[in-house]
């Protein structure tokens, strides 16, 4: 299988290749976090191969072994010496020789990115053996924050098909799922101190469609998962607008004290909460109290796009007292752009996505001390149809065919942010349209590939033509997890 996304260097070295048959081992010392990887590496060789493949703490010197070696002499790695903590964390060196593979990594995710690159290396030959040519890649990311957004307010998505996407996100080497939870068409996570979110709210969606809502015990299981993985989730909990699903569910939190209107329509902007009403402070601390307190990441995201019916000083409270909660909760602040006015806390985390506006906004809040992640919907709102045929998603950023996920450089997308400012690229996947799984995958793959690949390599190491080779292997293993995609004409496949 070919490499996506690209490392930064890939030396074919002499002699013959690592084999790996019924005798290869997993080696992994005693650190319990290295074990685990070292667990997870082996089902997933053993996956591919068809047989179990053992993990064992010792090396004994016979061919076969697969060792996995932390280290904290990052030198070892060839990191650029100003590299940041989290891309460290993330590097690997990997050495495929006849006898052995040794995998170096001073984290536990960069132990396991090796392996999925070794795995990328390995040819099929019969009965199961698949061979890994030797060779040496050095390798680390370009960016600490490769993100996926998932929207599963407008359409619900329950946790199997949440975990098929963590799937595919770690085989790309991604790192970050964000969940959009509320919006206002429902409310998709249960808050033990307001269970009527859930109770009036989980059962809705767009068009009528069958809602859903992860309970306590499932958010864990999606969290635990994908940090198995090291995936970060990164609940959404959409203010001050987007915000009918709660509207609904409690009429104090609307004028008239009574609960508006379930909502099933795409349109955006209309709702809001109400600063002068007392319950609409006690449910910002309830819900961002209750969120923090179930996310064991560093980051809880408050939305604040899209509030069209609410005078700015208004806004720029309601971001404020939520950003407080959540900062009181100990975690980092994330916001959409339109909080970039907003001024909130150093380190607070700001998503671009809407290029029509708001760069001069970006620029300013990143010199006060805002971080930021690029999400330009023209690139990586992968809801946004291929072409005019595409049977599902929409096209108010223009159509995204696969090149165009591909061919462009973060750090021109704002250019008057400076480039330590930037933490990475996410990509974003709104429901509105988005049924059913088929529909998720069609519109993710392969455009997913490409982001991942922009977000994790270095300018200069990837090219399109080279991609679209590198990509079309990809499909054979999507088809393998009965994963759809879409076949685009810009590839032989
Ligand atoms: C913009 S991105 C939105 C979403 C829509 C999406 C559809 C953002 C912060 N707001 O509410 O679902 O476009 O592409």
């Amino acid at each position: 299988m070919p490499l996506v996304p690209v490392p930064l260097r890939v030396s074919r070295t002499r002699g013959p290749g690592f084999r790996i048959d019924p005798g290869t081992r997993v080696v992994v010392g005693h650190e319990p976090s290295t074990i685990s990887t070292g667990v997870l590496v082996a089902a997933r060789i053993g996956e591919v191969c068809g047989f179990p493949v053992e993990v064992v703490h010792v090396d004994d010197g016979r061919p076969g072994a697969v060792i996995l070696r932390r280290t904290d002499d990052a030198a070892y790695l060839d990191l650029p010496a100003d590299a940041d903590r989290a891309l460290a964390q993330d590097a690997y060196r990997l050495e495929v020789t006849a006898d052995r593979v040794v995998i170096t990594a001073v984290g536990d995710a960069g132990l396991m990115y090796g392996a999925l690159t070794l795995q990328q290396l390995g040819e099929h030959g019969p009965h199961g053996t698949v061979t890994v040519r030797a060779a040496v890649v050095v390798d680390h990311p370009r960016f600490g924050w490769r993100g996926l957004s998932l929207d599963v307010a407008r359409h619900f998505h329950g946790v199997e098909t949440v975990k098929k996407v963590v799937n595919v996100m770690a085989s790309l080497k991604l790192n970050v799922l964000h969940l959009h939870l509320t919006d206002d068409q429902g409310w998709r996570l249960e808050i033990p101190s307001r269970p009527g979110l859930t109770a009036r709210s989980g059962g809705t969606a767009v068009d009528g469609d069958p809602g859903g809502w992860y309970s306590v015990e499932e958010f864990d299981e999606i969290v635990a998962y994908a940090a198995t993985r090291f995936i970060t989730v990164i609940p959404e909990i959409d203010i001050p607008g987007h915000i009918n699903a709660a509207l609904h569910a409690y009429g104090e939190l609307t004028p008239s004290g009574e609960p508006a209107p379930a909502y099933t329509g795409i349109e955006v902007g209309f709702s809001r909460l109400h600063e002068e009403l007392p319950a609409t402070a006690r449910f910002l601390r309830d819900v961002l109290g209750d969120v923090a307190r179930m996310t064991p990441g560093r980051f809880v995201h408050i939305g604040g796009d899209e509030v069209l019916s609410m005078e700015r000083g208004e806004y720029a409270r309601l971001v404020g007292t939520a950003a407080s909660q959540v900062a009181a909760a100990g975690k980092t602040v994330v916001a959409w752009q339109e909080a970039a006015t907003v001024p909130l806390a150093p380190g607070t985390v700001l998503q671009y996505w809407d290029e029509r506006e708001g760069a001069q906004e970006m620029a300013a809040a990143a010199r006060a001390g805002a971080l930021v992640v690029l999400s330009p919907a023209s690139k990586v709102y992968l809801d946004m149809k291929y072409d005019a045929s595409t049977p599902v998603g929409l096209d108010w950023a223009g159509h995204v065919e696969l090149r165009d996920a591909y061919e462009w450089e973060p750090l021109e997308v704002l250019p008057d942010v400076p480039a330590d400012r930037v933490l990475g690229v996410e990509a974003g996947l709104w429901t509105e349209t988005v049924r059913t799984v088929d529909d998720l995958f069609l519109l993710l793959l392969p455009r997913l590939a490409a982001v991942a690949e922009v977000a994790w390599s270095a300018p200069g190491h990837r090219d399109w033509d080279g991609f679209t080779t590198r990509v079309a292997g990809l499909a054979p293993r999507w088809d393998e997890s009965g994963v759809a995609w879409y076949a685009s004409p810009q590839v032989e496949w």
